[in-house]
């Protein structure tokens, strides 16, 4: 049997998976970014110091990563010596984006895959918020209407939380999280101007000078989100993995990790970061060299080369190419195929133990549930390492906003020089991303963008070989074939951005 799941709710932008199911197992999956985007060819011949700002457009969930990466990528063009309070600066408006993405992808993307709305019905107190709740899903229920309205209805129908008193307080984080994150949101906005698409994200700095007072009211805004995080967000995430341990075993990819690393602690961006870089397979670490990553497009819609490293990519769309089945591209490692995200980030720091704080985490939780740390690699794996990644990085982010030094330079003086290239690396939430720059005559003449979600949910490379989201759908068991929660939950884990993946 064969099935279409898409369009996937609950994610940003237009994803197909093709399942065929035989025996209730997942014998083939395809994973297919429906939509042209063509960033990478819009900006050739522009100013390079338009890039930081057009490349965020790429995606409202995480526009500052690609300002980011595209700072560094013209920070190496240029030349430049950063200031440290512009790399602080940096930091802060980038943490604070990872802190509201996981809340986001926690409970509005994910956690209604697990928790059990209907539960609301049996809500007996007077908070307004969860009568107003009760009184909705109540009114949808008794509709019957075949397409009730979203977000919390329709669901695929499965195994949801039995516990009423757990479901009921997770859904009141699920509106306390919106809150939460419009705080995490402001945080950034006081250094990146505004959220989404900072105005003030500069090669090498920021716009924003750090004045006392608003690394003031940066810090407890920081706070207040950190203790959401800690004393909500972790708590109900260890209460799905109580609830369904079967998870740790489900939706484990098959190849290696990729990560670029997080947060720069000093003032270049090849300075030692928070999250250290690196590619893990087997178990062994190794530097990332970008010239070993190439991208392919035998099954994607383009008829530009396949193969090419990123220095001489190329996009040549042609929506009617046989074989093809996808607008994103195939990226891979030295020919193979890796997962990046919160696992990778977490497992490749975690081997190379360097951020004592993600070791004890890591095994402080995996103690909890009782789990190796190969089981990171998985559905609840990757949930885990998203709250792994928020606890570290908002004590982090208390911290780096005290470095900061008011009265000194937050920006650097540049020059586009005539002729350059550079490459940004860091990491967004969803995982490794990189940013390619060339100029000529002081305009780009190339530019190139590997996101996260493409290498997550990339189709086949030219070997026939699939993306990580396909191997990890692969040998996966459904119960019921029409509606393959279990195949959603998996995809959710991925947190998948198409606007990003096809850029
Ligand atoms: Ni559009 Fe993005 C991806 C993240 S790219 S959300 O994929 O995180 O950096």
């Amino acid at each position: 049997m064969k099935i279409d799941l898409g369009p996937v709710t609950r994610l940003e932008g237009h994803l197909n998976i093709k399942t065929t199911i035989e025996d209730n197992v997942i014998v083939d999956a395809k994973c297919m970014g429906e939509m042209f985007r063509g960033f990478e060819v819009f900006l050739q011949g522009r100013d390079p110091l338009d890039a930081q700002q057009i490349t965020q457009r790429i995606c409202g969930v995480c526009p500052y990563a690609h300002a980011i990466a595209s700072s560094y990528a013209q920070e190496q063009a240029y030349n430049l010596t950063t200031p440290a309070n512009g790399r602080i600066l940096h930091n802060l408006i980038q943490g604070a984006n990872h802190l509201y993405d996981y809340l986001l992808h926690f409970y509005q993307l994910s956690a209604l895959d697990f928790i059990d709305v209907t539960a609301i019905l049996q809500y007996q107190g007077n908070d307004s918020d969860l009568v107003k709740l009760r009184t909705w899903v109540k009114t949808e229920l008794e509709s019957k209407k075949t397409y009730p309205a979203a977000p919390f209805l329709p669901r695929l129908s499965g195994n949801y939380l039995e516990d009423t008193e757990l479901n009921i307080g997770a859904l009141k984080h699920y509106l306390e999280a919106m809150e939460i994150q419009k705080k995490a949101n402001q945080a950034s906005a006081i250094f990146g101007g505004k959220f989404p698409h900072s105005t003030s994200i500069f090669p090498g700095g920021c716009t924003q000078q750090p004045e006392v007072d608003l690394i003031a009211s940066y810090q407890s805004l920081i706070e207040e989100t950190r203790i959401f995080i800690q004393q909500k967000y972790i708590p109900d995430l260890l209460a799905v993995a109580q609830a369904f341990p079967e998870y740790w075993e489900v939706g484990k990819s098959k190849g290696g990790f990729l990560s670029y690393g997080l947060l720069p602690l000093g003032p270049q961006p090849d300075s030692r970061r928070l999250f250290a870089p690196g590619l893990l397979q087997e178990g062994n670490v190794s530097p990332v060299k970008f010239d070993r990553i190439t991208e392919d497009v035998r099954y994607a819609k383009y008829s530009s080369r396949s193969g090419l490293q990123v220095r001489n990519g190329n996009l040549k769309p042609d929506p009617k190419k046989s074989e093809a089945y996808s607008w994103i591209k195939a990226p891979r490692y030295e020919g193979k195929m890796v997962e990046v995200g919160p696992a990778a980030r977490i497992l490749v720091e975690y081997h190379q133990g360097r951020n004592t704080q993600v070791k004890q985490l890591v095994d402080h939780f995996a103690g909890l549930a009782g789990i190796s740390t190969d089981k990171l690699n998985s559905v609840l794996g990757r949930h885990l390492c998203r709250g792994i990644s928020a606890l570290v990085i908002a004590d982090f982010l208390l911290e780096e906003a005290d470095r900061a030094t008011p009265g000194k330079p937050a920006i650097p003086d540049l020059a586009i020089p005539s002729e350059g290239e550079g490459f940004g690396a860091t990491e967004a939430s969803r995982g490794a991303l990189l940013h390619y720059i060339r100029i000529k005559d002081k305009k780009i003449a190339k530019y190139e963008c590997v996101v996260p979600t493409t290498w997550n949910c990339s189709p086949r490379d030219d070997r026939g070989k699939v993306g990580a989201l396909e191997s990890a759908l692969i040998g996966s068991r459904v119960e019921d074939p029409k509606q393959q929660i279990e195949a959603v939950r998996i995809i959710h884990s991925f947190d998948p951005c198409l606007a990003c993946a096809v850029h």
